[in-house]
């Protein structure tokens, strides 16, 4: 009898999780200061479908809280996103990551950072060089090398609860915004991508998904040099100016590889993400908006047709947005306990992977 009332619970709980496998894991609050829910209930309900699709694939036990817009933006702006972030030293990512090893790829991940107090680069575009393209090896292990930026979202899932109870309760506070996210209002979305993407829309929900994939930390620190360097300052600024983002330790061209470093520049030259340091190139990165390849350091390289992942620069019109293996292995290995398909683990067999280098350009 009493073994038979201790085992009514386990049933229940099973239930539950089986009945609702997205709450076990990551979940999204939603703030929606004006509204929307009510004046533009198709929008709010896409950006919940958003949370689900991350919700299914990451598992960490965090609550991530996004404020949400649905408002004309002025012409030609499709959104408008900023994340909060959290200054940290590079022996806490590496630790972090280290006390969070749960796939292959993180082992690999961990494996290619150095336990140090910092991680050399190749640089270009800083007051260190006179504000030249030409790349220069930076490994003087000073504030650059050191410290890092990530989302408030990216450490909840890097860190454990316990030491952000301590360390970082700020971020925890229900009243924290992780990150803000408005579409304008006055484009032609499908918010249901189920039945397809209509032919002259946007798909609604996956443009959600890639902005809350910057959110997680899918972000480039090379897009502040990018921006803030000749000619648009007249003046390089140091190189200390520019703190990396998580994703940044898993930068690297041929030549830096070379070399046994990172890449943190802003130029043409190709540039790939890699956990193996450097030796294999998992995908391609986006270069730059001024300096490298048109787009945002912060994303796969552009291709056309089989995009790299969700985290690709643009969205097409009629174009359902999905996500990759590449997006999951990114996201796994910043901190995330990510659950990619089995597929993504042939990648670790190295050989299979080669890629198309290609230039081409636009549009989300
Ligand atoms: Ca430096
Ligand atoms: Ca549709
Ligand atoms: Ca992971
Ligand atoms: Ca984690
Ligand atoms: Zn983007």
């Amino acid at each position: 009898m009493r073994g038979f009332a201790s085992f009514l619970p386990v049933v229940a709980a099973l239930t539950v999780i089986s009945a609702f496998p997205a709450q076990a894991g990551l979940t999204f609050t939603f703030t929606d200061p004006t509204d929307i829910q009510t004046t533009a209930p198709q929008a709010y309900a896409g950006f919940v479908k958003a949370g689900q699709v991350w919700s299914n694939l990451l598992t960490d036990n965090v609550n991530i809280n996004l404020q949400i817009g649905f408002q004309p933006l002025g012409p030609n702006i499709i959104a408008e996103t900023g994340s909060s972030y959290v200054l940290m030293d590079y022996l806490l990512l590496y630790l972090g990551l280290a006390f969070d090893q749960r796939s292959p790829f993180d082992v690999q991940a961990v494996n290619s950072l150095p336990f140090d107090v910092g991680v050399p680069a190749l640089m270009n575009l800083t007051a260190e060089n006179g504000g030249s393209l030409t790349p220069y090896l930076d490994d003087d292990l000073s504030d650059n090398n050191t410290l890092l930026y990530a989302t408030s979202a990216n450490t909840k899932a890097l860190l454990p609860r316990d030491f952000l109870e301590q360390v970082l309760p700020d971020i925890l506070d229900p009243t924290h915004v992780d990150a803000y996210i408005a579409f304008s209002s006055e484009l032609p979305f499908d918010f249901d991508p189920s039945d397809g993407i209509d032919p002259g829309t946007l798909d609604f929900v996956g443009s959600a998904v890639h902005e809350i994939g910057h959110a997680l930390g899918f972000d480039s620190g090379v897009d502040i040099l990018d921006y803030y360097s000749p000619p648009n300052f007249a003046d390089a600024f140091s190189e200390d100016e520019f703190p990396m983002s998580p994703i940044d330790f898993f930068r690297y061209s041929k030549e830096s590889a070379e070399m046994g470093v990172l890449d943190w520049t802003a130029d043409t030259r190709d540039k790939y993400f890699s956990i193996d340091g450097g030796v294999t190139a998992i995908a391609p990165f986006a270069t730059g908006t001024d300096h490298g390849d048109g787009d945002q350091a912060s994303h796969w390289k552009y291709r056309r047709r089989n995009k790299f992942g969700i985290m690709d620069p643009y969205g097409h019109l009629g174009e359902a947005g999905k996500v990759s293996d590449n997006d999951l292995i990114a996201l796994d290995v910043i901190g995330w306990d990510a659950v990619p398909e089995p597929s993504a683990f042939y990648l670790l067999g190295g050989g299979l992977v080669s890629l198309a280098w290609l230039r081409r350009r636009r549009a989300l």
